[in-house]
């Protein structure tokens, strides 16, 4: 059973990643989608293996990665945003309905979905976080989806659907 421990090589052969990007704070998610994307491509996952597909801001994230995952040809689909708190009013609501969704459609579907998106106070601390001092979230994303849906692949195919189970 493939399980992993940190700096394993993971066996990412023959997986099919999609990767949804937020144009809002583009400066910086665009940053998250070089490295998620390098990652990909360091694990030879390529061309119509990896699209990226963009939407208008991180609370856009949960419906598209739903359609991806509903669609079955993906074994995960990361998504990337970037939602700072000192432009953003509404920053709880873009954070954390943005996030709910997300780990909705990855219980529903039974899709790894990974959230990528960074909640920062200021753009300083998202620079950071996007190939900066604290390295790069995106490249992170795509190492924990390559990861999740190797450990997945390696596990029996459920017998029973989460939504059979609650009737
Ligand atoms: N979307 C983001 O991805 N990051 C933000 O910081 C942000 N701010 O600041 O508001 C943001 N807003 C847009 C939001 O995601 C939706 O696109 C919009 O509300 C329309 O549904």
């Amino acid at each position: 059973m493939g399980t992993y421990e940190e700096g394993d090589a993971i066996d990412a052969r023959g997986l099919r990643v999609a990767t949804v990007v937020a144009r809002f704070n583009q400066h910086v998610t665009s940053l998250l989608e070089d490295g998620a994307v390098a990652t990909l491509t360091e694990h030879g996952i390529v061309g119509d293996d990896a699209p990226v597909l963009r939407v208008p801001g991180a609370f856009e994230l949960p419906v598209v990665a739903k359609r991806l995952a509903e669609s079955g040809q993906w074994d995960a689909v990361i998504c990337l945003g970037a939602v700072i708190r000192g432009d953003t009013p509404h920053f709880d609501y873009v954070a954390g309905e943005g996030a709910a969704g997300l780990t909705r459609v990855a219980l529903d579907t039974g899709v790894p979905v990974v959230f990528g998106v960074l909640t920062t106070d200021d753009l300083d601390q998202a620079l950071a976080r996007a190939g900066g001092a604290e390295g790069n979230k995106g490249s992170e994303a795509a190492a924990t989806a390559l990861e999740t849906a190797a450990l997945l692949r390696s596990l029996p195919a459920p017998k029973i659907s989460a939504k059979a189970k609650q009737c």
